[in-house]
């Protein structure tokens, strides 16, 4: 049964309305299912909740959830077709172990006995500093939370953190940075009613697609909203624009600077409200003053004038739903200009009210339970590592003395780890759920770093991938409907993913494998029991909801029996609070009291942190923060040399590095292989036909792909990042004309100075022509979701 091709038409049919999203239920299935478990997608933030159909021990479809108020039943093309891909026969199915330069089946008392063995011989000779830990946005909540007590407690170690540092690290960021704590302050139902959609560095329709069926579904009906888009591609949301802003990569900041100007300074901004809910207003006004439309039309390329109009929408629209991703996290000064689009919500006093948010957008389907839980590099359930009393509560609910917790520097960010590891001082990388040698930037350098002799590398992995194949020892793991646990979408939705399928081979859960090595290393608390004291899923969540209470992600109201059946539930959850809250700071009170904050907040433009004492002395509590930063020159910039500017990203039918979207036939086949997008006169100027091989160079490496012509501004290059050196569909190791084809062969070590985030979507670069098009047999449409787009 196949309710709708989603690949031919990504979106579906049009479900208008007045205010309320009505359900349509999206349903895939390649044979009858016997019976339905309870579950949510995990290829992206949006969250969508459905159900897996089984079928004599198999999965063999899904299906939207009608009650589930996040999707309403709706699934896009991943959701309706990823699943496909988990069940190959390349799976990995016993453990690995790394003898004489070959990776070989072992036991799993051999492989955990390996791991053991090296954590206690480093910790011996090197201390715990010797081991780091790199994890992901893609676990369930219970194995973080097991993760974080194991590196905080049971190791000790400052070196953890997750794949969210190169996803959602700024969005965590810029939210603790304006309001104190992480957590998104406002609701998807807001986009039932708002009245303005402004979209900064977001491709929603190919990034969320569910989500942007919410809008298109708005666009499309009553009281239709104005819709404000910002990115330097004629993506499918700026063909739906009202005003697309295409600024030079690497230019949000004097944009969105220019457009607080405007509003301040036509007085689109409620003074009142500001001056009871915010501090900061004045140093705001005086930092913004000299960023008139004029000047930032030179900065960024805009046309002043769409500047004025885009700033009348914001400025004067009842509400206002703004979003904010990659492109913008990604890319030049990251967290200060994040945190500007923070700021012209404060500055109308657009925030917890209906249609009125700011999503600092999630990516990654579990990324906000990485951060909860702590294995983000910041402390559990948003302590502050810097507050004494923070460690102390912590420390208490795991009955360990708070000097335990490593809290004398700062956590260690995963660009600095790699750094650690090249240097020699980290000696052992975990790696859970990640695939680094496709996804860090300057892969020549990581490859490097994880095949080096000195560093012990453990890979947990369902599917063997380009890291796998560097590590030392690798586990298998099993995935998603074979493994039951919790996790929280980009609207602080809870979702329970039930299993409903036995993993192949010998292939165990991270929650399995994480309470394994606790048992082999004998980690205690203070009073000699054992330091993990939860045994599965279901323990480990009912552990966290006693860590969580009080703090903003509370969750101890919500049980797995109240997450069955019915649909999702938005935290925090309280005892008297059951059903879960809609939007925070609807009171306009934020969370940004210095004895509850999160942290105490750095400089915008060079990172420094903000001691206790500074922060102390100037308390918020519970005003929201307007922080300002001005523009600063970028670290690359084109030259003779490397004259265009490189910009990556995603297509709609892949998920990052292709491990379960590769080997899903319709997803592979839609986009077979990776392109690098033109305008026609950098094309022509070089004299590349479309489909012609090009070859694009930076500083630190090279990639070659089939040229897609327009769509793009001149100057501007486009690679998806999707396409490492495995082919997951057929297994090739190399492409037919040999080239490298992952887009982080030409990225720059290099990140923002707040959030640590990493410059995906910045780099000069030069091309040439590198081949016919003739000899390319994968030649495809320029943009496949345009395509779609255009076929409808
Ligand atoms: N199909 C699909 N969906 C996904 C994923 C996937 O891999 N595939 N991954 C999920 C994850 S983890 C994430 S983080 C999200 C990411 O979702 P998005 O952030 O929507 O995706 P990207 O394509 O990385 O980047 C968005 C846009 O940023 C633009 N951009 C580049 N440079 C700049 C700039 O300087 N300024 C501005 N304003 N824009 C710029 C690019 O042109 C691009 O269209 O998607 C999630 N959903
Ligand atoms: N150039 C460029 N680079 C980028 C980006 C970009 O826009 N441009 N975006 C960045 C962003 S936002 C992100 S989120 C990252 C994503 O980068 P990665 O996290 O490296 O990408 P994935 O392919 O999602 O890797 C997840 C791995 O986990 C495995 N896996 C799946 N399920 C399980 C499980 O249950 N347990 C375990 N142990 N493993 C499992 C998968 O097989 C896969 O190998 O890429 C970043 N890199
Ligand atoms: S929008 Fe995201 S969560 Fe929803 S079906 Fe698509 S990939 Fe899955
Ligand atoms: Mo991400």
């Amino acid at each position: 049964v196949e309710s709708r091709d989603s690949i031919e038409d990504i979106w579906g049919p049009r479900t208008t309305h007045a205010g309320v999203w009505p359900a349509r239920v999206d349903e895939r299935t390649v044979e009858e299912p016997e019976r339905w478990v309870q579950s949510a997608c995990v290829f992206c933030s949006t969250g969508c909740a459905l159900d897996i159909g089984v079928r004599e021990g198999r999965v063999v479809g899904v299906r939207g959830r009608e009650v589930d108020r996040v999707n309403k039943g709706r699934l896009g093309p991943k959701g309706l077709y990823a699943w496909e891909g988990n069940w190959t026969r390349d799976r990995l199915t016993t453990p690995l172990i790394r003898r004489n330069g070959k990776l070989e089946p072992a036991t799993w008392d051999e492989a955990m006995g390996r791991v053991v063995e090296k954590t206690k011989e480093l910790k011996d000779r090197y201390g715990s500093g010797s081991i780091g830990f790199y994890n992901t946005g893609q676990l369930f909540l219970e194995e973080y939370y097991t993760l974080s007590i194991i590196g905080d407690a049971g190791i000790g170690t400052s070196h953890m953190d997750g794949n969210t540092r190169l996803c959602t690290a700024t969005a965590s960021l810029a939210l603790i940075e304006s309001f104190g704590t992480d957590g998104a302050p406002g609701t998807y139902d807001d986009f039932d009613v708002t009245d303005a959609f402004f979209l900064v560095g977001h491709n929603m329709a190919s990034t969320q697609t569910v989500l942007w069926m919410r809008v298109l579904d708005r666009l499309n009906g009553p009281n239709r909203p104005r819709l404000v888009v910002v990115d330097p591609r004629r993506t499918v949301p700026a063909r739906h624009a009202d005003v697309h802003l295409a600024p030079r990569p690497g230019t949000n900041l004097p944009l969105l600077n220019a457009l607080e100007n405007l509003l301040i300074e036509r007085g689109w901004i409620d003074p009142a409200w500001i001056d009871a809910h915010t501090v900061g207003f004045d140093a705001l006004a005086n930092a913004v003053r000299d960023w008139t439309p004029r000047r930032a039309a030179e900065t960024t390329g805009i046309p002043a004038a769409r500047i004025e109009q885009a700033a009348e929408i914001i400025g004067t629209s009842p509400t206002l739903v703004s979003t904010v991703l990659q492109g913008v996290y990604q890319s030049l000064q990251a967290t200060a200009s994040a945190v500007q689009v923070n700021n012209l919500h404060l500055l109308r006093g657009l925030i917890g009210k209906p249609g009125a948010t700011v999503f600092q957008m999630n990516g990654q389907p579990t990324a906000q339970n990485t951060r909860e839980a702590g294995a983000n590099g910041e402390l559990v359930a948003f302590r502050n590592w810097n507050n004494p009393h923070h460690i102390k509560e912590l420390a208490d609910h795991w009955n360990v003395e708070p000097d335990r917790i490593p809290s004398w520097t700062p956590p260690t960010h995963a660009m600095q780890m790699f750094r650690y590891a090249e240097e020699g001082s980290i000696r052992m990388l975990w790696i859970l759920c990640t695939n680094p040698a496709v996804s860090l930037p300057e892969l020549r350098r990581i490859r490097k770093i994880l095949a080096s002799d000195d560093l012990f590398v453990v890979v947990n992995d369902a599917f063997p991938t380009e890291t796998t194949e560097l590590a030392d020892v690798v586990l298998p793991a099993a995935t998603w409907a074979e493994k039951t646990g919790t996790f929280t979408n980009a609207d602080r939705t809870v979702h329970l993913s039930l299993k409903a399928v036995d993993p192949p081979g010998e292939a165990r859960s991270d929650l399995d494998i994480l309470l394994d090595f606790a048992r082999r290393m004998d980690f205690r608390d203070k009073y000699g029991g054992p330091l993990v004291k939860w045994v599965g899923p279901e323990s480990a969540f009912e552990h966290w909801k006693g860590c969580s209470k009080g703090r903003p992600c509370d969750y101890s109201g919500l049980s797995y029996e109240q997450l069955e059946g019915g649909s999702g539930v938005q935290w925090p959850v309280r005892e008297d609070s059951p059903n879960g809250t809609a939007r925070l700071y609807t009171d306009g009170v934020f969370n940004t009291k210095a004895d509850f904050c999160e942290l105490y907040g750095h400089d915008l433009m060079t990172g420094a942190a903000l001691s206790a004492d500074e922060y102390r002395a100037a308390d918020p509590n519970g005003r929201a923060i307007l922080k300002a930063a001005d523009w600063a020159p970028p670290p690359e910039w084109p030259d003779d040399d490397y004259p265009l500017m490189l910009t990556t990203g995603r297509v709609v039918y892949h998920f990052h590095t292709r491990t379960r979207t590769g080997r899903a036939p319709e997803l592979q086949g839609a986009a077979p292989d990776v392109f690098v997008q033109l305008s026609d006169q950098d094309a022509a100027s070089a004299g590349i036909a479309d489909g012609d091989l090009v070859e694009v160079r930076s500083r630190r490496g090279l990639v070659v792909g089939p040229a897609r012509i327009g769509g793009i501004d001149p100057g501007l290059v486009f690679i998806p990042f999707h396409y490492g050196s495995w082919d997951p569909h057929d297994g090739r190791r190399e492409r037919e004309d040999g080239g490298p084809t992952a887009a982080n062969e030409l990225t720059i070590t290099g990140w923002d100075p707040v959030s640590k985030q990493p410059w995906f979507k910045y780099a000069a670069v030069a091309i040439s022509r590198a081949g016919d098009g003739a000899a390319n047999g994968a030649a495809r449409a320029m943009n496949p979701d345009l395509e779609a787009e255009a076929r409808r």
